[in-house]
């Protein structure tokens, strides 16, 4: 029993009153639809390391696939309602709310950015049904921090583009229907709208992750593939466009990591006060208190964060350092608040009967993807110095 009834543990300083009617509303059918539909498979798919592809006709009815876009079909919701969204996912499970951030935010994104009439209306409507699948490959085996290097080349042949090259840990990678690639060019970064079952175009799952088990990673690989003029990105001139792509999808991680705290949180709350050791219940102990509270300290900050970089966002001041503040931030928190309720879990905290050890492994993935830990830091390092370090 709480000392304060009224108050939520998971979300102590009742952020959930700060929500519009429209906002609770997402909130409470994105959470309906994981209680109902994801954690009942998660660990499952977790440990047969399965993307559970067929929750993506359910996540399209919702209206869950871009989201926050606000033609074709799309639900234009504002940027606390798409928050509330990856929040919710990731209580379930970091792949479920990955597999919305690159389909909504990466590939749809992008096309809606820098696409032409035509590349919208042929991908936006079908990927909001969940009839398209997209990937974004943007990393390569030899480096994703930094982009710039990327070795994929693009040439012109004539009217059409000839593309050579791979990329590596693409979420999405082997079931997408079209990817939208980023190469180098004599004209300087592009990016390409690749379709599935063009020649020379492959993908192949990486296996014996042991992170994010339930996403589709994978490698694609690009022999020579020829693609018209029609597939480039008319408005993508540089690699400015492929990186500010990655803002919005950072900004949905700042949410999602707090879903996974509150979901660990939760999971050690209840086991504290169930599990009897020396006479008493483990929550009655002043070491577990301590931690408890602990997290819940964290998590509140990490709300905090979340729910103001989306009011900035409405107002068109999230800049880009900000969004790397609080993915660095709220990440890393989640991180720590998982690693911590699997110890207060003891031997139980191990296994997939329980939450925290799964939300702990995909959040290493989580930490680095999207911009590692440290590259975040060097974002901020040069806001704050006017000297880029890395
Ligand atoms: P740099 O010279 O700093 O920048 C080039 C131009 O781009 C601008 N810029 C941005 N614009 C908008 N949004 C951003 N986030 C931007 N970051 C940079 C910059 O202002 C500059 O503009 P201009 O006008 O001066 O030309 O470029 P750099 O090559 O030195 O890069 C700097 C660095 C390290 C920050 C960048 O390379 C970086 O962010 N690296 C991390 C790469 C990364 O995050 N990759 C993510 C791949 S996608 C993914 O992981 C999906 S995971 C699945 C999921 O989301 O669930
Ligand atoms: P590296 O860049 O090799 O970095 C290695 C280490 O060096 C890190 O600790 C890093 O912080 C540190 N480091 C790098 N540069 C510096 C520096 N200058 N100073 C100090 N330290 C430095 N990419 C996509 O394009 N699309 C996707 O859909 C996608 N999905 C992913 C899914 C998963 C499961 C994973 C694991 C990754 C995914 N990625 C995706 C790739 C992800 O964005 C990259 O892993 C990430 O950007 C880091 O690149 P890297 O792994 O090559 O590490």
């Amino acid at each position: 029993m709480p000392a304060i009834p009224e108050t939520d543990p998971l979300d102590f300083y009742d952020v959930r009153s700060l929500l519009s009617e429209e906002e609770l509303l997402v909130r409470d059918s994105v959470g309906g639809f994981v209680d109902r539909e994801v954690l009942p498979v998660i660990a499952d798919c977790f440990a047969e390391h399965r993307f559970p592809v067929e929750l993506v006709p359910r996540m399209a009815e919702l209206g869950l696939l871009g989201a926050s876009l606000a033609d074709y079909g799309c639900a234009g919701l504002n940027s606390t309602s798409y928050g509330l969204i990856c929040e919710e996912l990731e209580r379930g499970d970091s792949s479920v709310r990955s597999f919305v951030s690159v389909q909504s935010s990466l590939v749809m994104g992008s096309i809606d950015a820098f696409g032409s009439d035509e590349q919208k209306a042929r991908w936006l409507p079908a990927m909001n049904k969940g009839e398209a699948i997209g990937c974004f490959g943007l990393t390569e085996a030899h480096g994703g921090s930094d982009p710039g290097n990327m070795k994929t080349r693009a040439r012109r042949a004539g009217g059409d583009w000839r593309i050579s090259g791979g990329k590596f840990w693409i979420t999405n990678g082997t079931l997408a229907d079209v990817a939208v690639v980023w190469a180098s060019t004599d004209e300087g970064v592009r990016g390409f709208l690749v379709e599935r079952g063009m020649r020379g175009f492959a993908s192949r799952e990486i296996r014996n992750k042991f992170s994010l088990r339930a996403s589709d990673t994978a490698e694609l690989s690009f022999d020579d593939v020829r693609v018209s003029d029609e597939a480039r990105l008319p408005g993508a001139t540089n690699l400015k466009a492929a990186l500010s792509c990655l803002n919005q999808a950072r900004f949905g991680i700042v949410w999602g990591a707090v879903g996974a705290a509150r979901a660990c949180l939760d999971e050690a709350l209840a086991y504290a006060s169930s599990r009897e050791l020396f006479g008493r219940p483990l929550s009655h102990t002043q070491l577990i208190q301590s931690r408890l509270a602990d997290a819940t300290r964290r998590l509140t900050a990490a709300q905090l964060m979340a729910w103001r970089i989306a009011e900035l966002k409405e107002q068109g001041r999230a800049t880009p350092e900000r969004v790397s503040l609080a993915k660095r931030n709220n990440v890393r928190t989640a991180l720590d608040i998982a690693r911590d309720c699997r110890d207060m879990l003891g031997a139980a905290g191990i296994t997939l009967d329980h939450h925290a050890i799964r939300h702990m492994l995909n959040l290493e993935t989580v930490n680095t993807y999207e911009g590692t830990e440290s590259i975040h830091d060097l974002i901020v390092g040069r806001a704050l110095t006017g000297h880029a370090a890395y």
